[in-house]
């Protein structure tokens, strides 16, 4: 297999999180930094979005931050981070959701 490769911008907090969760599996990426005002063709050809972070696997890219976590995690789960009750989804659903909707609203 291919080492997956991780194209981040180092702020933003999607990719913080997905960064958190492949540094908790210690899975072993390829990671491309980026500057959001001047993206990266190779980036823009991989990511559908045009957004951080995105995995591209080679047979397979992954361009939402919760998608690359839990694939992270279901590779390798060492602290137990996925153990957690159906409300604890719940909770990242609405963060993500309603919470962060409002948020940018507010701003
Ligand atoms: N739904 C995406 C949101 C990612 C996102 O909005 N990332 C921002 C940076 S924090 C981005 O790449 N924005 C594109 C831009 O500013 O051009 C995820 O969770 O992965």
């Amino acid at each position: 297999m291919t080492t997956p490769i991780l194209w981040s911008f180092r702020r933003c907090p999607y990719a913080m999180r997905a960064r958190l969760a492949i540094a908790s599996a210690g899975v072993s990426v390829d990671l491309r930094e980026i500057v959001l005002r001047d993206k990266p063709v190779a980036f823009l050809a991989t990511s559908p979005s045009g957004t951080v972070p995105c995995l591209d696997r080679g047979q397979e890219v992954i361009d939402e931050s919760l998608d690359i976590m839990l694939w992270a995690l279901r590779y390798s789960d060492p602290e137990g981070l996925l153990t957690m009750p159906e409300a604890g989804f719940d909770l990242i659903a609405e963060a993500d959701g309603p919470f962060k909707t409002a948020l940018d609203r507010y701003k």
